[in-house]
């Protein structure tokens, strides 16, 4: 079997770390335990930053299940210190609202030498997983970003100061700085429409037995995933039933910037919303299922007048063994 896996950072990774429970333990039916996972993973929250390249969705990923991550903020590596941002902060460079932690900056000068030394983004993701996947997980975890070219998320926010009244910050100043704290007038991509999925992506899709789409933000994370093109097309064409599990719980993100982000798409803030605008592959979206929580079972009639297989279970990642369930269940859904 091999499970492909469309991801963001931290609700993608939670959502991993129960698959990975999920199939240790037997609990998915026709899962072997040798069963092959590959994440595809969100890379438009990238940044260059003080001259490094930082993937903090890759880097989320790969230190959560390597178990490097530290669990309280979800991001960044555990036991970390912070002499480096207190230096570059006495030198008055800013950005100084982007933290970066002395152990996590190791991974970034890996990463950045490499790129300059030629090397495209999947290799050296490749290079570093070796360190952190492998010991863990031995050769059946994947991780790929979903492209090689530089793809960076903006966002245009409300500016009285600025001449056109707007102004255009990137993804992790708007989450950071501003704590998405003023409404996100537009979303941009920079460089989505001309990139090209990542070496492995596309077959990845094509010839997984199963594509999951995790709780992951619909818009900057799962939203720049589909929006490379070809990825779209290889999940409208595989043969392998698609199915997504909601982000949204009783209308409110549980973590993160979903709310902002999909309002200034105009997709409705609800479970039901989140699966329509991904809407059924038997009428031109991507999903086969979709799951939402216990809260939202009033959403499901909707979801399955629209095409969509559709469950109200538990969707809180509080354990890996709740996440399990939730994964048992997405199968279940598409099994039937
Ligand atoms: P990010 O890149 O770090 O923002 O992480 P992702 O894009 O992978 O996931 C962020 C999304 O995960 C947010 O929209 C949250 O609403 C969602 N999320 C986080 N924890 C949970 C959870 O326990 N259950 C559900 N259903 N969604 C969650
Ligand atoms: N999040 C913060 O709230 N503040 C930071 O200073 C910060 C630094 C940072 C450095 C590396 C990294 O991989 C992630 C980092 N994050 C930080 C998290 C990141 O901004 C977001 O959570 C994700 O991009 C959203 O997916
Ligand atoms: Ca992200």
């Amino acid at each position: 079997r091999s499970i492909t896996v469309l991801s963001g950072g931290i609700g993608g990774a939670r959502f991993l770390q129960g698959l990975l429970h999920a199939i240790d333990t037997g609990a998915l039916p026709g899962v072997a335990p040798d069963a092959v996972v590959t994440v595809v993973t969100n890379t438009a929250d990238d940044l260059w930053v003080h001259g490094l390249k930082v993937c903090p969705d890759l880097d989320t990923v790969m230190y959560t299940l390597g178990e490097g991550i530290d669990p309280e903020r979800g991001w960044g590596r555990r036991e970390e210190t912070w002499s480096v941002r207190e230096e570059l902060a006495a030198y008055g460079v800013e950005p100084t609202w982007f933290g970066l932690g002395d152990r996590d900056v190791a991974t970034h000068l890996v990463r950045t030498q490499m790129l300059e030394a030629g090397y495209p983004l999947s290799a050296v993701t490749t290079a570093l997983c070796r360190r952190w996947l492998e010991p863990v997980h031995g050769e059946r975890v994947r991780l790929l970003p979903m492209t090689d070219d530089r793809v960076e998320t903006h966002v245009a926010v409300a500016d009285a100061d600025a001449p056109s009244g707007t102004r255009v910050v990137h993804f992790q100043e708007y989450w950071i700085r501003m704590r998405a704290e003023v409404p996100a007038e537009t979303v941009v991509v920079v460089g989505l429409d001309r990139a090209t999925p990542a070496p492995g992506v596309v077959e990845a899709i094509t010839d997984a037995d199963l594509v999951l789409v995790p709780p992951s933000n619909p818009v900057v994370s799962v939203g720049t995933i589909l929006g490379v093109p070809g990825v779209r097309d290889a999940l409208v064409g595989t043969d392998a039933p698609v199915v997504g599990l909601s982000p949204v719980v009783e209308g409110q993100h549980v973590r993160g910037m979903a709310r902002q982000l999909l309002t200034a798409i105009g997709v409705e803030v609800s479970a039901a919303g989140v699966g329509l605008h991904y809407g059924a592959r038997s009428r031109g979206g991507v999903l086969d299922g979709w799951l939402v929580d216990t809260g939202d079972a009033g959403d499901v009639a909707a979801l399955e007048a629209a095409g969509l297989r559709a469950a109200a279970v538990p969707l809180m990642m509080t354990s890996p063994e709740a996440t399990a369930a939730m994964v048992a269940a997405a199968l279940d859904l598409v099994a039937r």
